[in-house]
């Protein structure tokens, strides 16, 4: 009953002008965040970004941003995957250089520097409790994050020591409507492990797409 629930309030949302459709073309749109670790400090805080689509993506001019603070992809560390030419089900790892908040943070990928664009935001998570404490309403607006009301939005439950935030999609793979976040141990550069999640395992059913 919570999928159909969530549904009708997510389709109320859109009706309300709440949630839009993301702008960006489809290979972009397809690049999503993968896994994130957060619990370490600014050399150590990694993410793992996964093309999804079924078109190569050039990521050297992108963006990430974190409670505000930002790098550009092009100077932080490859941790996996060659270089930031993403092929189709590919996946990178990049250090974050940013010390992610380990009790309250988002994090969102850009193609571009101006990031309070719902037009260049490709992807967004955000872990822990709060308000005002990143760029959730921009997610919201690109049709990237759940908005449950004005000023409210979802959260994945922060990670147990050790463990990372991780993309599953409750479903036989490929981007879907509905996506789900898991906390587990650690897949740095590799597909995400652990049992996809389901409607009791999950942590989070927060991302979507229209
Ligand atoms: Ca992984």
């Amino acid at each position: 009953m919570r999928n159909l629930t969530t549904l009708v309030l997510l389709s109320s949302l859109v009706v309300a002008g709440w949630i839009s459709p993301s702008p960006l073309s489809a290979g972009s749109a397809d690049v999503v965040v993968n896994e994130v670790f957060y619990l370490g400090d600014s050399t150590t805080d990694w993410v793992e970004l996964r093309n999804g689509g079924t078109t190569t993506v050039d990521l050297s001019s992108w963006w990430i941003c974190s409670r505000f603070s930002y790098r550009q992809l092009s100077t932080l560390p490859l941790l996996a995957g060659a270089d930031l030419i993403l092929a189709p089900g590919e996946i990178l790892a990049v250090g974050t250089g940013i010390d992610l908040d380990a009790n309250s943070a988002d994090f969102g990928l850009y193609t571009s520097s101006t990031f309070s664009s719902a037009a260049a935001m490709v992807d967004f998570v955000q872990w822990g409790s709060g308000s005002g404490i990143g760029r959730s309403q921009v997610a919201a607006t690109a049709g990237l994050w759940s908005q449950m009301g004005p000023g409210s939005f979802d959260f994945v439950p922060l990670a147990p020591a050790g463990q990372s935030l991780n993309l599953r999609l409750n479903g036989s793979g490929g981007l879907t409507l509905a996506e789900e976040f898991l906390n587990q141990p650690p897949t740095l550069g590799t597909p995400n492990t652990g049992a996809v999640a389901t409607e009791t395992t999950r942590v989070g059913d927060l991302k979507a797409r229209w």
